[in-house]
């Protein structure tokens, strides 16, 4: 027997963490959902109509609108507090207001000084390089493990000291995203926490979850295609 459509589809591909962040959270709600892949660096016209900042993902809800605008959302955050709207269970946002808005302020502090530091920093001058049969941007990549990393990290264990979840001691969306955001850069390099042993441990529990480590392996799987082993940025 097929499945039925999902109503869910993100558009994207899971190469990028902000994909891997509606996918898992949807995994983990149970929610139907499927990936279509679009080149965000190529769009077709009908993508670049529905993603005014030109970026993925987007996602649509086909029980909302089939074509158009209607029933779009692009971006991550407003994708992710969407489908907890609409599918409260189980809830992946605390309920008490002071963690609620620490699980958003490390959701936010995740998307956009992590991403850069590790997206901007060392997945791209190693992957897109890679990707051209250019020389990865190693000297690049470690002034970014060295230097941009370990203050965000330091923000990240002070924030965990010790405590299995990031917010409220529930796995929220901040979980998620730091995970998925993290785990871009362990697609190109090898990622030693040991200075950080809260972070550590935090990473590898969500790493062991197969909600996390599915969409990874999608990622995973593109990715070494092209690059056959992991860089030392030591
Ligand atoms: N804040 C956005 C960020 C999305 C984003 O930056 N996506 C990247 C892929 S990882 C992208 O579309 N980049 C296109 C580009 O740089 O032109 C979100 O959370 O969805």
């Amino acid at each position: 027997m097929t499945e039925p459509r999902p109503d869910l589809v993100i558009y994207g591909s899971p190469v990028s963490p902000f994909v891997r962040k509606v996918a898992s959270l949807c995994l983990m709600k149970g929610v139907p959902h499927e990936v279509e892949g679009v080149n965000v660096f190529a769009p077709p016209q009908w993508f670049t109509d529905i993603s005014p900042m030109k970026r993925i993902p987007v996602l649509r809800d086909r029980s909302v609108a089939e074509q158009g605008t209607g029933g779009t959302i692009p971006d991550s955050s407003a994708i992710c507090a969407y489908i907890e709207k609409k599918h409260p269970a189980p809830a992946l946002y605390p309920a008490e207001p002071m963690a609620y808005a620490e699980a958003l302020f490390i959701e936010e502090f995740a998307d956009t000084s992590l991403a850069a530091a590790g997206g901007l920093g060392i997945f791209r001058p190693i992957f897109f390089a890679v990707s051209k049969g250019e020389e990865p941007g190693l000297d690049k990549a470690r002034e970014a493990w060295a230097k941009q990393l370990p203050p965000l990290f330091d923000v990240l264990e002070t924030r965990l000291s010790g405590a299995e979840f990031f917010a409220g001691d529930v796995l929220s969306i901040a979980d998620i995203t730091v995970t998925q955001v993290m785990l871009q850069i362990a697609l190109v390099a090898e990622m030693p926490l040991g200075g950080w042993p809260s972070l550590e441990r935090h990473f590898a529990a969500m790493f062991a979850r197969p909600e996390i480590a599915g969409p990874y392996a999608a990622a995973d799987a593109i990715i070494r295609k092209a690059l056959p082993s992991r860089f030392d940025l030591t």
